[in-house]
């Protein structure tokens, strides 16, 4: 075995962690840019409770509620979604067609509401 061929691999595993790191990273990023419009149902609360999204968006539920059940629905003349029942640690991703200020409620906890204002 040549000495450059030794050096080399006695540098490879730097390498494989240097790009295991890299995608890492990466995956982070895509993981935040994905959350951007990430709302959690936690303690009975929407939070954050109000939220600005553009038109064609989606927000994305998530019961982070123990092993709460929750049940999300919208009621308006230009836009009605219902959920079903959410399970515990269950996504829901609602996507708003139209413009306007939409209330998010709950059917379980009517105490529960997000505000989601669609420009
Ligand atoms: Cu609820």
């Amino acid at each position: 075995m040549s000495i450059g061929k030794a050096l080399w691999r006695a540098r490879h595993p730097l390498a494989v962690a240097a790009t295991a790191a890299a995608l890492i990273g990466l995956g982070t990023l895509v993981g935040v840019a994905l959350q951007q419009n990430s709302i959690s149902q936690k303690g009975r609360e929407f939070h954050p409770g109000e939220i600005s999204i553009k038109r064609g968006d989606a927000v994305q539920i998530v019961n982070d509620d123990g092993d709460l059940l929750h049940h999300a629905y919208i009621d308006s003349p230009k836009f009605s979604f219902d959920s079903g029942d959410q399970q515990p640690g269950s996504k829901t991703n609602i996507t708003f067609p139209v413009a306007g200020d939409f209330d998010v409620l709950c059917a379980i906890h009517p105490k529960m509401r997000l505000v989601v204002h669609v420009q």
